[in-house]
């Protein structure tokens, strides 16, 4: 089949190729900024609103894509070449494919390029959200100090040149600032990350910067700006060249960045934008009073069964996470961690059926046409780990429960860092702290412990004589046996 290109000019062209949108895009205003245009936005929040906009009377409520780092310079350039078109590929479990162009993305914004751009945009009265997913690290939170991080050289920068902000925190302070003088309204800031409280810490970083860079406009954020709290749901592996080629040819999309994804998705939304929302209940979101348990639930199995599979499966030489689930001995022990350390440990999650869950989780891990790349889940585990799994070792600890498990893959991990698989072959090792990842692992070779010393990480954990003792212990038994061979000792005991 030819390929035609993906643009708004040949989107009619598509109808037979894919479901395209049947909405007038001319007429979509972006009443949304998104800052983070990266594979997960264009899964999920792009997904729903695109789905929104096919009803009448949701014109004002499309998107305003921003990339705001350097790196972001490719997305930006295939949005703007594409006129924000792209191709949603979800691979469902029989193996099958549906293929969707989306038309949620109206404008798009490189920020390096243009920061007075993307700082008018969000002060203009049109604008009622600006949502993010600029990842874990980019909430700018100390672990150890439980502050925000000011010795960050970026938030540095910020201060220093407030007109030529790099970070999240500088572009808001300027747009609010533009609002206030303004005499605008506010509106809501919702972020999309996978952080317990997301809306909470988006509130409580952004106000400890504006406190110093602008102490004038505190008040005016904690009367005018909102904060929900979102719990966001749908696996995105990374896009693989193989991936846009098949697209070209069996499909005849010529798309330079489609998004491949699974069929699941959810989204649960606390209920609080003070400027008003698209109704984005209406195409399968969920509002509700209080999201806490959701995302409990979501970053204590999900999230933290990802980083249990690539951990354990990159020592072991696995590449992906359907390969790793699908081994027997990493299968039981997930299934272990999530029943015995992670379940008695979330509370009352009234109208879930927690069994369904994380049964529902491991079929989604072993999707085998997702192929999620364990690199991509093993990136930035410094952040990730604190998020995901030392919560549930310090709420076992506390109850006097059982955390062998998590110790375990804690011991793993600092294995991992030393850079080396158990076969021998290097590990693609991708975090804004390998550095001192790598130093802490070299130490621990002699004494294990030491890599509970970072702190950022693992807060106080190394001050529990049980938490070290069951930790050393796994640490000594994988350097010793490897990992499947302790999984399977592991797996046998009661
Ligand atoms: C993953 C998430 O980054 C990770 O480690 O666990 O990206 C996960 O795939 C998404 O949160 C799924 O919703």
């Amino acid at each position: 089949m030819e390929s035609i290109k993906l643009n708004a000019q040949n989107l009619h062209k598509f109808t037979d190729r894919a479901a395209v949108p049947k909405y007038d895009r001319t007429k979509v205003k972006a009443g949304i900024i998104h800052v983070g245009i990266g594979g997960f936005h264009r899964a999920h929040q792009a997904f729903y609103t695109d789905q929104l906009l096919h009803t009448k009377g949701n014109e004002n409520w499309g998107i305003c894509g921003v990339a705001l780092l350097n790196f972001d310079d490719r997305i930006y350039k295939t949005l703007k070449e594409q006129d924000g078109l792209y191709t949603l590929i979800v691979k469902e479990l029989d193996g099958s494919l549906t293929t969707t162009i989306i038309g949620s993305i109206v404008e798009y914004l490189f920020a390096p390029e243009n920061p007075k751009a993307v700082i008018e945009k969000m002060a203009d009265a049109s604008v009622k959200i600006i949502s993010l997913t600029i990842t874990e690290g980019g909430y700018n939170y100390n672990e150890a100090t439980k502050q925000f991080d000011f010795k960050n050289p970026s938030i540095q920068h910020d201060l220093e040149n407030p007109s030529h902000p790099k970070t999240i925190f500088g572009y808001l302070t300027q747009a609010l600032k533009l609002r206030k003088d303004g005499n605008l309204k506010g509106l809501s800031i919702q972020s999309c990350d996978n952080i317990q409280g997301n809306g909470h810490m988006t509130q409580k970083m952004l106000l400890s910067y504006v406190e110093k860079a602008a102490p004038d406009l505190v008040e005016w954020i904690q009367l005018n700006i909102s904060f929900p709290n979102s719990m966001v749901d749908r696996i995105t592996p990374a896009t693989l060249p193989k991936e846009i080629e098949s697209l070209k040819e069996t499909s005849g999309i010529d798309d330079a960045w489609p998004v491949v994804c699974e069929p699941f998705k959810q989204w649960v939304i606390e209920d609080d934008f003070v400027a008003g929302r698209p109704a984005w209940e209406t195409v399968g979101a969920q509002f509700v009073a209080d999201v806490a348990p959701y995302e409990k639930m979501k970053l204590s199995l999900l999230n933290a069964g990802h980083s249990v599979l690539g951990i354990l499966g990159a020592l072991i030489g696995y590449t992906t996470i359907d390969e790793t689930v699908n081994n027997k001995n990493i299968r039981a022990f997930l299934n272990r961690y999530m029943d015995t350390e992670v379940t008695p440990v979330l509370g009352d999650l009234e109208g879930i059926n927690l069994k369904n869950y994380k049964h529902s989780l491991l079929q989604r891990f072993g999707n085998i046409y997702i192929k999620d790349q364990i690199d991509r889940i093993c990136s930035e585990s410094s952040v990730k780990i604190p998020i995901f799994i030392v919560p549930t070792i310090k709420s076992q600890l506390k109850q006097h429960g059982n955390f062998n498990s998590a110790a375990f893959v804690i011991a793993a991990w600092a294995i991992y860092s030393l850079g080396i698989d158990e076969k021998g072959n290097p590990l693609n090792i991708k975090d804004a702290m390998a550095d001192i990842l790598y130093e802490k692992a070299k130490e621990a070779k002699e004494k294990p412990a030491l890599f509970l010393e970072l702190e950022t990480v693992f807060d106080n954990l190394k001050e529990s004589a049980v938490f070290v003792k069951a930790y050393t212990k796994a640490y000594q038994e994988i350097m010793k046996n490897g990992v499947e061979e302790c999984l399977i000792a592991h797996n046998s005991t009661v």
